[in-house]
């Protein structure tokens, strides 16, 4: 297997994602002194690290810390980063390290390591690796205010979350942004349950092959075909990969929500906020969208003392690190989001908790509201004041807030869901997720209209809005459906319908946004840990959470639901015959199916908006 990009184009390409910031190298009028160090950490292993100190220094300063899997080596000198160049015009000793097992640190890495036991006083994790590096850096950087804090974004996010939910007592506030948490639930890995093949397979490959990033060399440029071709899952170890890819090899070990999940996902890591917490989360992140806000729900349970705190804006993955945020793919906000973010949220976060400069005052959740195109205060997340409010399917693809009667004309409807002709999630060609040219970070933003008139895809709308329609809180769909097959795959789409003839942007005419979606994997539909055959033609409720959403469907647009059954190859096909493991299914297991769903008086399929009037 080649790999196809050299370093520095990798590096262009991750830069795009959010992934690596830092790209530059540094020069000789920067205004910070670089040292590069190896520190031992507990178990003898070097962890590669670089330190930046203002230069001409005249206080004591405190540390920032960033670590990560993606090689800190071209790092340029902080003031020339526009993450974080508030910050560094503020003045922090900036610190980036690579961890264990990437890039020039030594060890062995584990993409995302369990917690150690702490019985064992040579027992490693990421919050002991921070908690050394920490403690080595107070003693030996000269002129440190005794206080450290972390940030990062993603795999960032987590080693940032997982230091503070064991940190040394000199680490005082972090910034996590973009965390996965639960790798079965939500987030990169899976969606309830059902497994996210193109992202997890390139994503393995890419951080395990070898010890610095590598592309995988598809031979198709739409890889909608590659992974059509591939078959089965078990092809991937067969032909391809030959059990290179730990990972992988997990996945295929664990296809229901055991202990191997559990352990790894956040809530079970997190007890209360040690220090002060901010998480950060995207509405229109393609790939932990969710575990920001399950990390701050995990948390505020126990938030006595008032630490933890929530940011959610117009954001693709990462988007708030750089450029303005004024828009995402096609989607205008008015202002510059991730401008605002940086300097007046996270630059004062830090300020505060680090340097005591500033008021302190930071509300509970900060969140800018789409389609109103406001940043809004709020005192929890989600808001108390929304009610539930059901939208509810009805016959001819119509969509109200009233139930349908007993008089509804049709009960169903239906379509055949082929695996051998799934939907692609976006439009073709969908080109390798970090590869050149690729539109996976805007994904989520794209005009749902690429499938309209798909005979497997179903649509509801409602009529024209007479008023605006807030929603601001977590969305969930009611869904009553049957399969004639054994399992099924229910993928759920709210969407924002821009009017027909949109004057105030014409090219914008007609466009459908989503605002909250999801896929089910049917065989969890009563525990994600046991999956049951489902049987053929019974109707089902599926509850399926869309997540979290603050916007407003503007008067004049309409509400829309599309119900589908594939999303490929961001999700692999279900065979739609039960098998015990999907990982093992043959060829000859992949089966069409009629899906049918259902919107009469006994089984009302609905979604739950969180309405604010
Ligand atoms: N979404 C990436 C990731 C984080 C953690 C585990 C696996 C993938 C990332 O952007 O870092």
């Amino acid at each position: 297997m080649k790999v196809l990009f050299t370093r520095l184009t990798l590096l262009t390409v991750l830069l795009l994602n959010g992934l690596v910031l830092f790209a530059q190298q540094t020069k000789p009028d920067d205004k910070y002194n670089r040292q590069e160090v190896m520190i031992t950490v507990r178990d003898g292993v070097k962890l590669h690290t670089i330190i930046f100190s203002p230069k001409g220094q005249t206080e004591k300063l405190p540390f920032l810390i960033l670590r990560t899997p993606y090689g800190v080596d071209g790092y340029p000198s902080p003031e020339k980063s526009t993450y974080i160049k508030d910050m560094a015009d503020d003045g922090y000793i900036f610190v980036f390290q690579d961890i264990r097992g990437r890039y020039q640190s030594e060890g062995k890495y584990a993409m995302m390591r369990f917690s150690r036991d702490k019985t064992n006083a040579k027992a490693i994790d990421e919050s002991s690796d921070t908690y050394d590096t920490i403690d080595w850096l107070l003693k030996n950087v000269p002129d440190n205010n005794g206080r450290a804090g972390m940030y990062g974004i993603s795999y960032d996010g987590w080693t940032t979350i997982i230091a503070a939910s064991d940190p040394h007592p000199a680490l005082k506030a972090v910034s996590e942004q973009a965390t996965p948490s639960d790798m079965f639930m939500n987030d990169d890995l899976h969606h309830n349950g059902a497994f996210r093949l193109s992202y997890a397979f390139e994503y393995a490959f890419m951080e395990e092959i070898s010890k610095t990033d590598s592309l995988y060399q598809f031979s198709n440029y739409d890889t909608y075909d590659w992974y059509l071709k591939l078959g089965p899952l078990s092809n991937m170890n067969k032909k391809y990969v030959h059990g290179k890819l730990p990972s992988w090899n997990d996945f295929t070990k664990h296809p229901n929500y055991d202990a191997y999940w559990k352990e790894e996902a956040l809530p079970s890591r997190l007890d209360y906020p040690r220090l002060a917490i901010q998480h950060v989360s995207g509405w229109w992140d393609q790939e932990d969208m969710v575990g920001p806000q399950d990390a701050y729900k995990a948390l505020e349970k126990r938030d006595t003392s008032h630490r933890n705190f929530i940011v959610l804006g117009p954001w693709r993955h990462g988007g708030w690190a750089g450029g303005e945020g004024r828009n995402l793919g096609n989607i205008k906000f008015d202002e510059p989001t991730a401008t605002y973010f940086r300097k007046e949220i996270q630059a004062k976060w830090f300020a505060w908790y680090l340097k005591d400069k500033g008021d302190g005052k930071f509300a509970e959740a900060i969140s800018f509201q789409t389609g109103s195109n406001k940043w809004k205060n709020y005192s929890s997340w989600p808001p108390k004041q929304a009610t539930v409010k059901n939208i509810y399917f009805r016959s001819n693809g119509k969509l109200s807030f009233d139930r349908p009667s007993a008089a509804e004309a049709k009960s169903f409807d239906s379509y055949v869901s082929d695996p051998s002709k799934p939907v692609p999630y976006r439009a073709r060609p969908i080109e390798e997720t970090y590869g050149p040219g690729s539109r996976w970070y805007t994904w989520l933003t794209d005009d749902q209209r690429f499938v309209d008139g798909r005979p497997d895809v179903l649509s509801w709308q409602t009529d024209t809005l007479t008023q605006d329609v807030t929603i601001t809180g977590n969305v969930a769909a009611k869904l009553y459906a049957a399969t004639s097959g054994s399992d099924a795959d229910w993928v759920v789409k709210l969407i924002d319908v821009y009017p027909e003839n949109y004057r105030k942007e014409p090219k914008m005419s007609g466009y459908e946004l989503m605002i909250a979606d999801d896929v089910f994997r049917g065989r969890f539909r009563n525990s994600f840990s046991k999956p049951e055959p489902i049987t053929p033609n019974k109707v089902e409720l599926y509850t399926i959470g869309l997540h979290g959403a603050d916007h407003v469907f503007k008067k004049g647009h309409k509400i829309m639901v599309q119900v589908q059954s594939t999303w490929f190859p961001i999700i692999d096909r279900n065979p739609q015959k039960y098998v015990p493991n999907i990982f093992e299914a043959k060829a000859s297991d992949y089966q069409t199916a009629i899906q049918k769903v259902f919107h009469s008086l006994q089984f009302s399929s609905s979604i739950e908006l969180p309405v604010v009037e």
